[in-house]
C-alpha cells in the first residue's frame, strides 16, 4: 500500500475499529457512528451508536465489504443505549462479538453476542457478562490458547466508578502524583461467555519502574486497549484521551507489568483517538480513525488504515496523525 493513510469505508462513518484474520481475510468490527443530534459533553452521549456492521478485505489495497447489520441495540435484551468499541474472538467454530453497552440503569457493561460466522448476525447472550463494566473490550488470544479481554475507560467510560472490581458510592478521578487509574486485564473463561476470575489493574511503569501517575496525561492510560505480540513480547496499546494520543508499553506477559515505550500515532483530527494493530501477509497495519472527512465533528469519525513499522530494537516508529 502507499504510505499515505487510506479511508476504508468513505460512505459511512466508522471508528474505533478491532481487526482480525479469520480464514486468510482480514475482517473488520467498528463502531457505527451517526448524527443523533445529541450535544457533544464530556460524558460522550454523542456517541450513540445502535448497531455494528462487519468489514472484510482480501488483500490492504482491495475492496472492502461490508457485511450488513451485524448486532442491533433493539435485539439485545438488556440494552440501554450506546453501542461503544466492539472486538471478536474466535474459538471452536464460533464467533463471539464482545461489546459495551450502557443498561438500563446508565451503567456501562460489557456483552458477549455468538455467531457461526466472522460476520454476524451475532446473537446476544441474555445478560452482560458477569462482574462486568466500563468500556472498549479488546480481546487477544495467547499463542497457548488463553483469550484476555483488556478493557477500561475513563471520564464517560466509567472506569472512574470502580476500585477492586467495585462500584463506589461516588466517581473519583485520580490526580497529580497519584498513581494513573489502570486499564483492566481478565482471562476468559473456556466457553468464552464470562470471566475466568477478578479483573486485575494493568500497571504501565515508567523508565525508572514507577508507575505512570494521573498527572502524567501525555503517557498515562485513558482508553481504547489494544494486545499484540511481537518478537514474543507483549504490546499493551491504548489511547491517551485529553492527550489525544496512542501509545504504548511493552511487557514479558499479557498480565504484565508493562513499560512505557512511545507514541504510536500523534493526534488526528478529532477528539478521539483509537486503533487496531494486525499483521497481514507480512506486514503490520495501524488501523485508527479521524474526523476530517465529517469536518471534525468528533462524534462523526471515518476508518484509516496505514503500515506500522518496527524499528529494529523492537520500538515502533511513530506515525503522524495529522491533528494540532
Ligand atoms: O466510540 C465511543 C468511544 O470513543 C470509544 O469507546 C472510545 O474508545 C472512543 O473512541
Amino acid at each position: 500500500m502507499k504510505k499515505e493513510a487510506r479511508y476504508l469505508v468513505p460512505g459511512d462513518y466508522m471508528a474505533d475499529p478491532a481487526v482480525h484474520v479469520f480464514n486468510g481475510k482480514l475482517y473488520i468490527y467498528p463502531s457505527h457512528d451517526r448524527e443523533s443530534g445529541i450535544p457533544e459533553n464530556d460524558n460522550g452521549d454523542h456517541f450513540d451508536m445502535c448497531d455494528y456492521h462487519v468489514f472484510s478485505m482480501e488483500s490492504i489495497d482491495g475492496e472492502v465489504m461490508d457485511h450488513g447489520v451485524a448486532l442491533q441495540v433493539k435485539d439485545i435484551p438488556w440494552a440501554g443505549r450506546q453501542l461503544w468499541d466492539c472486538d471478536c474472538a474466535y474459538k471452536n467454530g464460533k464467533y463471539y462479538l464482545y461489546f459495551p453497552l450502557k443498561d438500563q440503569t446508565d451503567i456501562f457493561r460489557i456483552g458477549v453476542a455468538i455467531s457461526d460466522k466472522p460476520e454476524g448476525p451475532f446473537i446476544p447472550q441474555p445478560d452482560p457478562i458477569r462482574g462486568s463494566y466500563s468500556i472498549d473490550p479488546a480481546v487477544f488470544e495467547d499463542e497457548n490458547g488463553s483469550f484476555y479481554m483488556y478493557f477500561g475507560g475513563l471520564w464517560g467510560g466509567q472506569l472512574q466508578r470502580y476500585r477492586n472490581n467495585k462500584a463506589q458510592e461516588s466517581a473519583v478521578l485520580r490526580q497529580g502524583s497519584e498513581p494513573a487509574l489502570p486499564a483492566r486485564i481478565v482471562r476468559l473463561s473456556d466457553d468464552m461467555l464470562g470471566f475466568a476470575e477478578e479483573p486485575k489493574a494493568l500497571v504501565i511503569l515508567d523508565e525508572k519502574g514507577q508507575p505512570l501517575t494521573a498527572g502524567d496525561n501525555q503517557r498515562r492510560f485513558f482508553e481504547a486497549s489494544w494486545m499484540h505480540k511481537y518478537n514474543g513480547k507483549y504490546y499493551f496499546s491504548y489511547s491517551t484521551g485529553d492527550t489525544h494520543r496512542l501509545c504504548y508499553a511493552v511487557g514479558d506477559n499479557p498480565y504484565g507489568p508493562f513499560t512505557y515505550q512511545g507514541v504510536i500515532l500523534t493526534p488526528v483530527v478529532g477528539w478521539t483517538t483509537h486503533h487496531a494493530i494486525c499483521e497481514f501477509k507480512g506486514k503490520w497495519y495501524l488501523f485508527h480513525h479521524d474526523s476530517v472527512p465529517s469536518g471534525g465533528r468528533t462524534w462523526l469519525r471515518s476508518l484509516k488504515v496505514c503500515e506500522l513499522e518496527y524499528n529494529a530494537d523492537g520500538t515502533i516508529k511513530t506515525i503522524d496523525g495529522g491533528g494540532e
